[in-house]
């Protein structure tokens, strides 16, 4: 019987006079030295997941569950992105349609399509002044702060440890940078700490965000309001892991010079940003490329999501806003945000000298198996909370890997795989059609240790 066999590779790093990152791979079980380029560190990827990968980011989608049956739009989508927000199916509204009784159907749709095609899901949202059940909408004071703190607990107890983010309060804010009137706002200004705190009991393993629009001018009344609010939850000790910011820079707005400005200034108050529901007035693509630069130039911007795959899913198809045309063709902005992630134009990569992983890999146990595999695994770039990882499979193509990392380490994102979850620590990987080349990044959560990783070919 053939075997299969797993080996695994460290890395030493360096800059070239260029600046750019290289790695070296040292074979562990001999010590004989063996110089690479790491995938990923100069190759252009040629996806927008793989290329925003390469900086420890991810490119997502909003996705729609009435859509996962077109072919047309789930290729793009598995291809492209990896992650994702369920564009309307974990909305209080989809979620609790009667009080107490849920329905994830829909969201379980959209999560199980996700992480089936290697891709992380944000989910989207938990208190909202709109898209409330009816039993909601009228509903106020005492009662109305129960229901919400229920609705937070049960839904986060469904996706528990599933989830790399969840907007757990979503628009809560006028534009004059005032609390937005709502019904849950008459239940008491700290109604909004009230949900970050339930979450967090709810589900610690995952981001917790204020997710708006119109926050993505610095100087704008609005942007200082939200700015205010989390600078406050941050010195308070109130949860709060990450801003959202929509950037829907149509219907008459369009992407302001000062965006990287206001990126930073929220990731300097100890917040993840991410880009989270982008679409463009005819998808300019300078404004597309400028506001990609913006993220990747902010270390602590994690990555961007556009509302959409392709112009005809947009809430505002009139404006032709995404990367995709209406027939799945890439547009000019799609080429424009792609090369901008694959370190196009004059900007630095927002990289120290990686580190991670800082143990000695150890090579695992060879599973038996119908035939004959290596995965290979080498160090991308890092950061402080998460570093990348490639893996390269040679001996067959009908591989599946299985990865394991350490606890309370977890695997953020994946790029060029199918994948799914047997556990939050484990990733089975198959081919996507996208070759044997693939990767995944890692958020290490104190634990550096190597994975450890098994193939099998069939
Ligand atoms: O794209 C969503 C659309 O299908 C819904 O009809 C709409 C209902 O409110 O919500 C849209 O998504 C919104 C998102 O949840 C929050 N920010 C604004 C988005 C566009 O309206």
């Amino acid at each position: 019987m053939a075997g299969s066999s797993s080996e695994l590779r460290k890395s030493r790093w360096w800059r070239s006079p260029a600046g750019r990152i290289l790695a070296g791979v040292v074979t562990v079980a001999t010590a004989s030295a063996v110089l690479v380029t790491a995938p990923g560190a100069d190759a252009a990827a040629s996806t927008l997941g793989a290329a925003a990968a390469q900086s420890g980011r991810y490119f997502g989608t909003a996705i729609a569950s009435g859509k996962l049956s077109n072919s047309a739009y789930t290729t793009i989508a598995a291809r492209e992105f990896n992650m994702v927000t369920p564009e309307n199916e974990m909305k209080p509204d989809a979620t609790e349609p009667n009080q107490n009784q849920f329905n994830f159907t829909a969201g379980d749709q959209v999560y199980n399509w996700a992480i089936s095609h290697g891709s992380q899901v944000r989910g989207h949202t938990l208190a909202w002044h709109s898209q409330q059940p009816g039993w909601m909408q009228s509903m106020s004071g005492t009662t109305l702060r129960n229901a919400m703190i229920n609705h937070i607990q049960k839904v986060m107890a469904h996706y528990q440890g599933k989830l790399a983010y969840w907007d757990v309060v979503n628009e809560a804010f006028n534009e004059d940078g005032s609390r937005r009137s709502s019904n849950l706002q008459s239940t008491g200004n700290d109604w909004i700490e009230v949900a970050f705190k339930t979450a967090r009991a709810a589900d610690p393993s995952t981001k917790l965000c204020y997710n708006d629009y119109n926050i993505d001018n610095w100087t704008y009344a609005k942007t200082q309001g939200v700015y205010n609010m989390v600078r406050d939850f941050k010195s308070r000790g109130v949860p709060i892991d990450c801003v959202g910011l929509q950037a829907h820079f149509t219907g008459g707005s369009s992407a302001p010079g000062n965006l990287q400005t206001t990126i930073s200034s929220f990731a300097a108050l100890g917040v993840d940003v991410a880009l989270t529901e982008v679409d463009v007035t005819n998808a300019s693509t300078s404004q597309y490329a400028a506001l990609t630069q913006a993220c990747v130039n902010v270390a602590r911007c994690v990555g961007i999501t556009v509302w959409g795959v392709r112009d005809s899913d947009s809430w505002r198809s009139g404006e032709s806003p995404l990367l995709f045309d209406g027939n799945g063709n890439k547009k000019a902005a799609y080429t424009s945000v792609l090369n901008v992630l694959n370190g196009g134009g004059t900007t630095t990569p927002p990289t120290t000298t990686p580190t991670n992983p800082t143990t000695t890999p150890t090579t695992t146990p060879t599973t038996p198996g119908g035939g004959s595999c290596t995965a290979t695994l080498s160090a991308g770039q890092s950061w402080s909370d998460r570093y990348n990882l490639s893996v390269s499979v040679s001996g067959s193509s009908t591989w599946t890997v299985t990865m394991t990392v350490p606890s309370p380490a977890k695997i953020i994102a994946t790029w060029n795989i199918s994948a799914t979850w047997p556990s939050s620590q484990v990733l089975v990987a198959k081919p996507n059609g996208s070759g044997n080349n693939w990767g995944v990044t890692v958020q290490h959560n104190g634990n550096r240790n190597w994975p450890t990783v098994s193939c099998s070919a069939s």
